[in-house]
């Protein structure tokens, strides 16, 4: 029976991991989708341009790091390489009012917001059916690294990393807890808990830790620090895939098995830290503490993430207690159908993703 139970485990593995496969690759975006923001970029830097002549505008977030869906929204970052310039308030009061006449965005200058952004939005048209939704920050520079840190990480394996990562996006949206406006995750730290669980939780490692890989050549602290933080990581990918090959041979249907198992029971709430730098920390030595007594309508910790970078920046501290309730509920039920291994893999996901 010990076998049997063996064999019919390994089976629905199998089958579940060809179902994420299938079910991935359509969420995808098109060549079309690509182009199209691509251009849309465009168009919004030859504007910015007419008020900042030495700007660029980048892509960070999901459109850049290789976790994009169908349909996702756009993150654009302005840098500025003059000496003299406005400030990013002014930027965002300026740049609305300039895109307001002369494009069809629907545009909502937010100049005041703790990072003064622009929002944009395209109505619906014929090749665009779902419109477009794009911020426009500035001078964003560790987004861009941070994009470009989990864009290394998604190279390496791309079949299981990208697999469980845009997964988890489909799954966290359509259970409802990815938003940080109402006490849940968002996508970037549903990523950080994916990364942490495959460099630091699996054993064998199904990724290296890229910021702890020692550099070729001996680099100055000026080329690897912005604005006071570490920013260096190894990101030599096509070198990486040659020298560095995973024991680990898990499938993507056996690792998000386990994800669901690990954040449903093992991981440590209370006390622990993930850190995708440093692996499991305590919340005690960062100093994340005591900031949801009773009654505080302050509720920083109760869910700690370490940003890669800004290590003194808790990703997850927008996670109210019910938020966390909420989550750690998922996981235990994505761990449950899971466990039960309906006949069909197809049926799992479709309860899953309910
Ligand atoms: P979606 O496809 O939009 O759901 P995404 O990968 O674009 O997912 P987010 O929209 O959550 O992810 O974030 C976009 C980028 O913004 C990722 C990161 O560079 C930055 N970012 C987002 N949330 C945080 C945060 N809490 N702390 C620091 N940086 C963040
Ligand atoms: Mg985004």
């Amino acid at each position: 029976p010990a076998q049997r139970k063996h064999a019919s485990r390994q089976r629905f593995a199998a089958d579940l991991s060809q179902c994420l496969y299938d079910l991935v690759i359509h969420l995808l975006p098109t060549l079309e989708e690509l182009a199209v923001k691509e251009d849309v970029r465009k168009l919004l830097e030859r504007l910015i341009r007419t008020i900042e002549p030495d700007s660029r505008l980048l892509s960070f977030g999901s459109t850049a790091n290789g976790f994009s869906l169908r349909n996702s929204d756009m993150d654009l970052c302005c840098l500025i390489d003059s000496e003299e310039r406005l400030s990013a308030s002014d930027l965002v009061v300026m740049l609305g009012d300039l895109l307001e006449r002369e494009t069809k965005f629907h545009v909502k200058p937010l100049p005041h917001a703790r990072i003064p952004i622009v929002k944009l939005t395209l109505d619906p048209a014929p090749g665009l059916p779902q419109g477009i939704a794009c911020d426009i920050g500035f001078e964003n520079r560790l987004a861009l690294e941070n994009t470009r840190l989990l864009m290394c990480y998604a190279m390496i394996d791309p079949a299981r990393v990208r697999t469980m990562v845009l997964f988890l996006k489909v799954w966290s949206k359509r259970r409802n807890i990815n938003s940080p406006y109402k006490g849940t995750l968002s996508s970037y730290g549903y990523v950080l808990l994916v990364i942490f669980f495959l460099v630091h939780v699996k054993n064998p490692p199904v990724l290296p830790n890229l910021q702890q890989m020692p550099p070729l050549r001996s680099i100055s602290p000026e080329d690897t620090h912005l604005n006071g933080y570490n920013i260096w990581f190894f990101d030599d990918i096509d070198l990486l895939r040659q020298r560095w090959k995973s024991s680990n041979t898990e499938t993507v249907a056996e690792l998000l098995i386990d994800f669901f198992k690990y954040y449903s029971r093992d991981f440590n709430y209370t006390s622990g830290v993930a850190s995708i730098r440093s692996g499991l920390l305590k919340k005690e030595s960062k100093g994340w503490v005591s900031e949801h007594e009773r009654g505080s309508p302050r509720e920083r910790n109760r869910l700690c993430i370490e940003d890669p970078f800004e290590t003194d920046y808790n990703v997850a501290r927008c996670v109210t207690r019910d938020g966390l309730y909420t989550i750690r509920g998922e996981f235990m039920r994505a761990s449950r159908i899971l466990a039960s291994r309906p006949d069909r893999a197809l049926v799992a996901i479709a309860q899953l993703c309910e």
